[in-house]
């Protein structure tokens, strides 16, 4: 009847059919593409209102600074003295001695695994930590707290909540690739350097600061002032003559601060065992870049 009634229809019908279809992509496609495009107007927008705001702001800042000095204030005191820095220039005999006794210093250091438990006087760790304390920081800020073990108890507790949270890590957290990238290290989840070490210095840092009355301090760039830190932590292990491991309680970091008692605005970042090496202690027999690798000049 349909077809009878319309000859068209009824021989055609496939075409229109895919007319029909394209028309229906077509429309989608141009909409689609209207919206990315409305989307990117709208970041290119946003992005350009915030430059031209802080072009304002700019402006606002230089025009107003002085109302503006009265509504901040800066963390260190605003008379901070600048005074002469007492230096003597070394000998060029000097400079190459110096450098290459220090380089032989840090070149013998060494991740060290299992530790004596030989006790380590504890004035020593402070004095370690005292230099780890000379870091430069951002704004001097000196976001870090440095937190030193030794009771027997508290040692086992981190060292149980580590390797608890290690055991996921190597299981199912970290995948296959990272700890088959391990394997020629024989790191697994066993942490018992925490507890034979007879220190650990767990290094927090503060992601703010807080003031006298509780108020928030800024504290910028805290992640790489602590990372220095840390370096110039086992820089001053290997200088008295001790050994660690760089060891990274991840996942552990909120219940260790738990224990430990430390407040919201410190964060975890690293676990330092200090202590002699063990008679028996082994390393990877691995090499370093040579310098023609790390080295870049102009
Ligand atoms: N944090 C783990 C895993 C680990 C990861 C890397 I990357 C290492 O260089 C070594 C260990 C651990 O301490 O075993």
């Amino acid at each position: 009847m349909f077809s009878q009634s319309f000859p068209f229809f009824n021989h055609y019908w496939p075409f229109l059919l895919i007319g029909f279809i394209f028309y229906v992509l077509g429309n989608v496609f141009a909409k689609s593409s209207k919206v990315v495009r409305h989307t990117k107007q709208i970041f290119k927008q946003s992005y350009e209102d915030s430059t031209s705001l802080e072009k304002e702001l700019e402006e606002e800042t230089e025009l107003e600074q002085d109302e503006l000095d009265d509504e901040f204030v800066p963390a260190l005191p605003s008379d901070l003295q600048h005074i002469p820095f007492v230096y003597t220039r070394p000998s060029p005999e000097q400079l190459v001695q110096r450098t290459q006794e220090f380089y032989e210093l840090v070149a013998a250091r060494r991740s060290i695994r299992s530790f004596s438990s030989d006790p380590v006087s504890k004035d020593i760790i402070r004095e370690i930590i005292k230099a780890a304390g000379t870091a430069p920081s951002g704004a001097h800020t000196e976001p870090w707290t440095f937190v030193l073990v030794s009771d027997v108890q508290i040692k086992a507790q981190i060292r149980e909540i580590v390797e608890r949270e290690e055991e996921v890590n190597y299981k199912r957290r970290m995948g296959k690739q990272w700890t088959t990238d391990l394997k020629p290290l024989r790191t697994n989840w066993i942490k018992e350097y925490l507890t034979t070490a007879p220190y650990l210095i767990l290094v927090f840092k503060q992601m703010y600061g807080l003031t006298e009355s509780g108020e928030r301090k800024n504290h910028y760039y805290h992640d790489i002032s602590v990372a220095i830190a840390c370096g110039i932590l086992i820089t001053a292990i290997q200088a008295a003559g001790l050994v660690t491991v760089v060891s990274t309680p991840l996942n552990g970091g909120p219940s260790i601060r738990k224990i430990l008692n430390r407040p919201a605005n410190e964060k975890l970042v690293l676990v330092f065992p200090v202590g002699y090496p063990a008679s028996d202690a082994t390393m990877p027999d691995l090499h370093r870049k040579h310098l023609s690798e790390i080295l870049v000049e102009f």
